[in-house]
């Protein structure tokens, strides 16, 4: 367990409350356990949340359990897909409260919320109610010696009760795209959302409820990861299996725990994804996908972009324009209309960040831009800002250039052959993602197979179809999940054999 902080009592009882959502509850810790939320923009107080010890947990997955043996057990493909389309109109009549919600959770521009990751939590929801009807099962006639045969045909079993431990940079999107699927495919979930996000996961337990999703089959207990509820969530013997978004050395304490019990898993983690820039690219499409993919969510995508490489006769041009946009983002009240780059998720990342920032001057990079923390008026000083940061002239073996930092930032380097930007790209411990930026559609297909990533983009960033298959190769994850691919974790295919 975490010390539980030195509060302001006063401040903390004016608060708003984050409560677990236990078989269709809101409830406390047993022992009035909690911890504080502040907002990313200004350190102000969200309010307090409560924090999850064993019991909670206990109580939570019991719940899950007794759902998957009970009330959601005997509920057909069409009306687990039904609900779960409702679930999307809930989340949609109650828009502006995630918007609210997520905003207080993230800091970021409220554009952000409504154009993007709200809109995206409720079409998880509808994507996975499609998925689940549309899928067949296989069938094969089998010869027997007696002549009669045998008709083999598999079908899918939910998997039962899973853990989902989610991250803080989307988190209703990210929470979403692996509730909706579990849930469609007939599972129960219990939820361990960020510490830093508790907002989203706990009002989605009052959609939940509000359109008649049977109670316990999505519970949510907060608190923080080791010796906490992450770790006691995935550490329970009754749950089957462990959906997880986060970074890697905790997808390897997380594997550690499902090995007891030989649980399955799915990963998706960290990322130091390149973008190519070739000659021949179209240089405005190219710098506004970059802009994108480093910038945007203030850096905290794990697909975005942290190493740009760039062939030689465009790379001053690239890095003049990359450095023209960064100068030209406007950190600023969230709210503002005028603000288009918010600050990182707590001051403990922007720790983080910033230790590379010093790292990468250390390690010798052309600072281009950026490098510190941005000057801004009354209480805004107090959130979590850093600068736009772009840097030049690091090796390949800089701390910069080879760990993920999470933040708005890249290293921009030369390259003088297809087969230099290839090897470069891949000398990575990572394979989460890419993108490629050509006019010569032969070499964009050649490149893109011969990067070790589990997405590649072509001459654009951050496209996503929900059917298609999303994860990482090395590093970044294990397993794929969208569409039809996320059946193969959150279902159980069963064969079974008749002889005729
Ligand atoms: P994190 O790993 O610190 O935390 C993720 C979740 O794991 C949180 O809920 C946390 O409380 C929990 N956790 C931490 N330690 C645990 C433990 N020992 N046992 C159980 N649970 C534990 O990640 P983060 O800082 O929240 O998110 C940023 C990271 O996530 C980055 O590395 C980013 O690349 C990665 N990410 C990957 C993807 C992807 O799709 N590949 C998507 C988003 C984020
Ligand atoms: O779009 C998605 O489905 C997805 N999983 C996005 C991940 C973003 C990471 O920050």
């Amino acid at each position: 367990m975490v010390d539980t902080p030195v509060i302001d009592k006063t401040a903390a009882a004016r608060a708003a409350r984050f409560r677990h959502f236990i078989d269709g509850e809101m409830v406390e810790s047993a022992d009035g356990r909690m911890f504080e939320k502040r907002r990313p923009f200004d350190n102000s107080l969200v309010g307090m949340v409560s924090e999850a010890g064993r019991a909670e947990v206990d109580a939570a997955v019991m719940a899950a359990r007794n759902a998957l043996n009970g009330p959601w057990k005997g509920i057909s493909v069409e009306e687990r897909s039904d609900m779960m389309r409702a679930v999307a109109d809930g989340i949609n009549k109650r828009f502006d409260d995630f918007v609210e919600a997520e905003f207080n959770d993230t800091g970021q521009p409220k554009t952000m919320m409504s154009h993007a990751f709200v809109p995206r939590g409720a079409a998880n929801f509808k994507s996975f109610a499609d998925v689940v009807k549309s899928v067949a099962g296989e069938a094969f006639q089998t010869p027997t010696p007696d002549g009669a045969g045998a008709i083999n045909y598999s079908i899918r079993k939910p998997k039962g009760v899973i853990g989902v431990i989610s991250p803080w940079n989307a988190p209703f999107l990210l929470m979403t795209w692996k509730v909706a699927p579990a849930l469609a495919c007939g599972n129960t979930v219990v939820v361990k959302p960020s510490e830093e996000t508790p907002g989203t996961a706990t009002l989605l337990g009052e959609v939940m409820n509000d359109v008649g999703i049977p109670k316990g089959v999505y519970n949510v207990v907060h608190g923080f990861g080791p010796e906490s509820a992450g770790a006691f969530l995935t550490e329970h013997p009754e749950v089957d299996a462990i959906t997880f978004t986060g970074e890697t050395r905790t997808g390897t304490a997380i594997m550690k725990a499902a090995a007891v019990g030989t649980r399955d898993v799915s990963f998706e983690m960290g990322g130091k994804n390149s973008a190519l820039v070739f000659a021949d690219a179209d240089i405005d499409k190219a710098v506004e996908g970059l802009t994108r993919s480093i910038f945007l969510n203030c850096g905290q995508v794990c697909l975005g972009t942290e190493r740009v490489l760039v062939e030689r006769p465009i790379f001053d041009e690239v890095v003049a324009r990359m450095k023209a946009v960064a100068e030209s983002l406007r950190p600023g009240h969230p709210e503002d209309k005028h603000t288009n780059f918010g600050p990182l998720i707590s001051q403990e990342h922007r720790d983080k960040v910033l230790s590379y920032y010093a790292k990468a001057k250390a390690e010798g990079a052309t600072i281009v831009t950026g490098g510190g923390v941005p000057d801004l008026p009354g209480d805004l000083a107090k959130g979590s800002w850093v600068q736009p940061t772009i840097w030049t002239g690091l090796a390949d073996d800089a701390s910069p250039v080879r760990e993920e930092i999470f933040g708005p930032c890249c290293h921009i380097r030369p390259f003088d052959s297809e087969g230099e930007a290839v090897r470069v790209a891949n000398d990575t411990e990572y394979g989460l993602a890419t993108s490629i930026w050509t006019s010569d559609l032969s070499r964009a297909h050649r490149v893109a197979q011969e990067i070790d990533v589990g997405i590649t983009w072509v001459n654009s960033w951050f496209l996503r179809d929900l059917r298609t298959p999303f994860g990482g190769s090395k590093q970044s994850g294990i397993g794929r999940e969208g569409g039809v691919h996320s059946l193969e974790f959150y279902t159980e295919l069963r064969n079974i054999c008749v002889k005729l």
